[in-house]
């Protein structure tokens, strides 16, 4: 049985929205635009189905990606300034949300003060908003869970779902998940954000810092393979839900740290000429050419201050890891 079809408990803590999520005319759409245009693209957001979010939880406990470990201690190790820094929230609403795991070294705080608290998590994979909703019902007593299943690009399209907030509103982003758009299109998601929040409103961004090319590489190659298996099953689920024919063997996995841009590229990379089938599409590729799967940007002080400055926030505190690898930063809008 599949997660989506668990049904959600008859609880009236827990609501399930839904904001122009994703639908499988979007992913095919997609799809056929990425893999015709030169070079071939497809958009992280489809990595997510019920298995590529399975995969992406496993990749949080690899040795090599020390991007969830990090983000967990700066957020364990200064619970008290952040709650602090939230002061009286009266929605705490989650960006990409996922499995919430990180998200619980918060909702201990805040629901210590604040039982009652509503959290609403936004994320395009349903049936982990499903899960993780009734997990965290169990879990916090008299928390309230408004679920949205949206694209987390146009925010403000998911928090006109919601009724006006009674108090400050704080968005979680975490997870370097901001890392994921390009620089352009991250600003356009917080201006967008910023444009659904009232000055005071605050949100907390997790932002994974740059560091020696070997360890980010290894973070996104590593040596289990799961980092691989994560960017093929983009192909497996084009070919379990568009019915498509990618041959997974002959597709290779790299990741390479572009270092003018800042960032991690993930590829899939063909290992010989091959001609795929999609529903009446023939798609041609050469051997060695590549469909660029993600990349994920790498932030420092200078690209922090000009996301805050483009977007209408302005950077209010910044916590790292003791090692520096990974900053959770507290900006209020103006
Ligand atoms: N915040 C968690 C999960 C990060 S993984 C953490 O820090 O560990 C990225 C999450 O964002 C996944 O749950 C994925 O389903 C979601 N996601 C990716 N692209 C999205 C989009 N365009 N809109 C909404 N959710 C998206
Ligand atoms: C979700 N996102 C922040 C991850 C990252 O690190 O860019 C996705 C990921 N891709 C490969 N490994 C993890």
């Amino acid at each position: 049985m599949s997660a989506a079809a668990i049904p959600l408990p008859s609880d009236s803590r827990l609501r399930l929205l839904s904001a122009a999520s994703a639908t499988a005319a979007d992913f095919s759409r997609d799809v056929r635009a990425g893999l015709t245009s030169k070079p071939k693209s497809l958009p992280p957001r489809w990595f997510y189905d019920e298995l590529g979010s399975a995969l992406f939880d496993a990749i949080c406990f690899l040795p090599e990606y020390y991007v969830m470990r990090a983000e967990a201690e700066v957020l364990a190790a200064n619970v008290g300034d952040i709650a602090g820094a939230f002061g009286d929230v009266s929605r705490l609403i989650e960006l990409g949300s996922g499995t919430a795991r990180k998200t619980r070294i918060l909702l201990d705080a805040l629901t210590t003060a604040a039982p009652s608290l509503e959290y609403v998590p936004v994320d395009v994979d349903e049936a982990m908003l499903a899960r993780s909703g009734r997990e965290l019902l169990a879990e916090y007593d008299a928390l309230r869970v408004t679920a949205i299943a949206a694209d987390f690009e146009r925010p403000s399209g998911a928090l006109a779902q919601l009724p006006p907030p009674r108090g400050r509103t704080v968005v979680l982003f975490l997870g370097s998940t901001i890392g994921n758009l390009d620089p352009d299109a991250a600003i356009a998601m917080l201006r967008d954000l910023r444009s659904a929040l009232v000055p005071h409103d605050a949100l907390l961004l997790g932002v994974d810092l740059r560091k020696p090319r070997a360890v980010l590489e290894a973070a996104y190659d590593d040596a289990l393979g799961v980092t691989a298996a994560f960017n093929r099953n983009l192909l497996a689920r084009i070919n379990r839900e568009l019915g498509a024919d990618f041959d997974l063997a002959s597709f290779g996995h790299r990741a390479l740290y572009e270092e003018t841009h800042g960032r991690i590229e993930m590829h899939l990379v063909s290992t010989r000429a091959q001609r795929v089938r999609l529903a009446g599409l023939e798609i041609d590729f050469d051997e060695g050419e590549t469909i660029h799967t993600e990349n994920s940007y790498k932030h420092d002080a200078a690209t922090l201050a000009a996301l805050a400055r483009e977007s209408g926030f302005a950077i209010y505190r910044t916590w790292t890891d003791a090692q520096k690898r990974f900053a959770d930063v507290f900006l209020v809008a103006e």
